[in-house]
């Protein structure tokens, strides 16, 4: 496959020959275009789109660009799309790392990523854009030579290195634009796809056939989890347990079974099976590996939808074996925070009762500050414990995250089906989860013998089972 690469930074140009070997791949140089699109997008997918879209409507071709930058989050965001400008004009790639350092100085909140959107524009008019994200720390002085821009002061804790001292290949492994090209090599697959409206965008993958980003269009933020440090997950399905199974093992017909952490599902690679305008279905079937700690044959589709400002989420799961076969299934979205987390509150349609025996935190202890009943109770995050809790018999049909009294995000869940409805957060992360769940918690129940637990669900050959749950947000 040809592609024309619309990027006039050598830095880019040599990153991505180095990845695309299996892809004949062209720069504006090789093509002798010579053309500088002007930048005046609000967004980086909207920069990368006019950049590839203006050297596509050129050339018939399929065009890629990368639009790019480095946000740092003591400074608001800067510099972000404006990276490359960054300081003004007069300023090369080192007169900006050495401002920013400048602007950074006495701030002890060095977090920082880098991101880059990648547009794939196509002859036809198509526009697919693919976001990768890179987490890191600002230094206090740059270190090494290597790459371009910003790469000597951008240091990568799981390396313990700066960008600057890193190779081409060890940057191509795991850089913002390295993850970018990972998900243009899965949507090439078919493997990724990417559902687009006014407002939002949504990107699945095939692991898990799992939310990847979800990000508001009028300003390019992202609405779920991108603090990956914290927690490697946006919207993991749970299935066929939820929660953990004490020492991870069950039995079943006197048989012994080891299963993860909120079952299998959300670990194994699910396949794009259709996809619409507006919506797309992944399905996985049993493997050897989901048989060894659960032995049914299964089909569990996952269907999302994008309508107006609105995500939904349908699991079906058919039993496909010839005998009956038990299961749980929920979601745990991640929903964006930031961490001044007293400003946040959670509001249910009707005021529930929260029981005591359901809440805990990593050392298990119950949680006390918390009403017996309530409509809106502050939330419960934490800056240095894990906090877990569950409402249940339940009479809301959904709950609502507020921000200073603002209405963030609100999920809807199919009440008479939902035992639980969990809530958690990872202590100071940037992300609140909202988990509606067909089932209890695993260490809300009283045996690991399959026969003589509750709430478990049950199919009975070829039958299926559906539970729903959408979130709203008020951008
Ligand atoms: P094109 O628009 O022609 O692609 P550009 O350099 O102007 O080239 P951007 O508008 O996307 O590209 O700006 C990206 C800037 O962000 C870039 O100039 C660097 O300063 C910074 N940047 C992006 N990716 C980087 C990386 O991998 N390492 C260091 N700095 C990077």
């Amino acid at each position: 496959m040809e592609i024309i690469i619309a990027t006039n930074n050598q830095g880019k140009v040599r990153e991505f020959k180095n990845r695309l070997k299996d892809y004949e791949v062209f720069s504006l140089k090789d093509k002798n275009i010579d053309i500088e699109v002007e930048e005046d997008g609000k967004t980086f997918e909207e920069n990368a789109i006019k950049k590839a879209r203006t050297i596509s409507d050129m050339t018939g071709a399929l065009v890629m660009a990368d639009d790019s930058g480095l946000e740092v989050f003591a400074l608001d965001n800067a510099p972000g799309i404006y990276s490359a400008r960054y300081g003004g004009e007069g300023l090369d790639d080192k007169g900006r790392y050495e401002k920013l350092l400048k602007d950074l100085e006495g701030k002890t909140d060095r977090d920082a990523r880098f991101v880059s959107v990648i547009a794939l524009c196509f002859p036809d008019g198509r526009n697919v854009t693919l976001r990768g994200e890179c987490y890191g720390e600002i230094t206090t002085a740059p270190d090494g030579d290597g790459g371009f821009g910003y790469d000597p002061i951008f240091y990568y804790p799981p390396l313990k290195k700066t960008f600057g001292t890193l190779t081409l290949e060890e940057k191509n492994e795991i850089s913002h634009r390295a993850r970018a090209l990972d998900k243009m090599e899965l949507f090439f697959k078919d493997e990724m796809s990417c559902l687009e409206n006014e407002y939002l965008r949504l990107e699945i993958g095939s692991k898990g056939g799992e939310i990847l980003h979800l990000i508001n269009k009028s300003n390019g933020e992202n609405l779920m989890n991108t603090d990956l440090k914290s927690w490697d997950y946006v919207a993991p399905v749970c299935f066929p347990v939820l929660g953990e199974v004490p020492d991870d093992t069950y039995y079943y017909q006197n048989k012994k079974y080891l299963i993860d952490l909120h079952g299998f599902a959300h670990l194994q690679k699910f396949s794009l099976v259709s996809a619409s305008e507006n919506s797309v279905t992944y399905r996985l079937n049993e493997t050897e590996y989901s048989y060894k700690s659960w032995p049914f044959r299964f089909s569990l589709e996952i269907t999302y939808t994008l309508t107006g400002k609105k995500v939904e989420t349908l699991y079906k799961v058919t039993n496909n074996d010839d005998k009956q076969m038990f299961f749980n299934i929920g979601g745990h979205d991640t929903y964006a925070i930031t961490t001044d987390y007293e400003n946040y509150s959670l509001e249910y349609e009707k005021e529930e009762e929260i029981p005591k025996n359901c809440i805990y935190t990593n050392n298990r202890q119950f949680f006390e500050a918390l009403p017996e009943k309530a409509k809106t109770f502050p939330v419960m995050m934490s800056k240095d414990r894990a906090i877990a809790f569950f409402t249940k018999d339940l009479k809301s049909s959904w709950v609502q995250l507020n921000y200073k009294d603002k209405p963030v995000v609100r999920v809807y869940f199919e009440r008479e089906k939902t035992d639980s409805l969990g809530f958690w957060n990872e202590p100071n992360s940037k992300f609140y989860c909202i988990e509606p769940w067909a089932g209890i918690h695993e260490e809300c129940q009283t045996t690991n013998i399959t026969e003589e637990k509750t709430n478990l669900r049950y199919l009975e050959p070829n039958e299926e089972y559906t539970y729903y749950h959408s979130a709203e947000y008020f951008l």
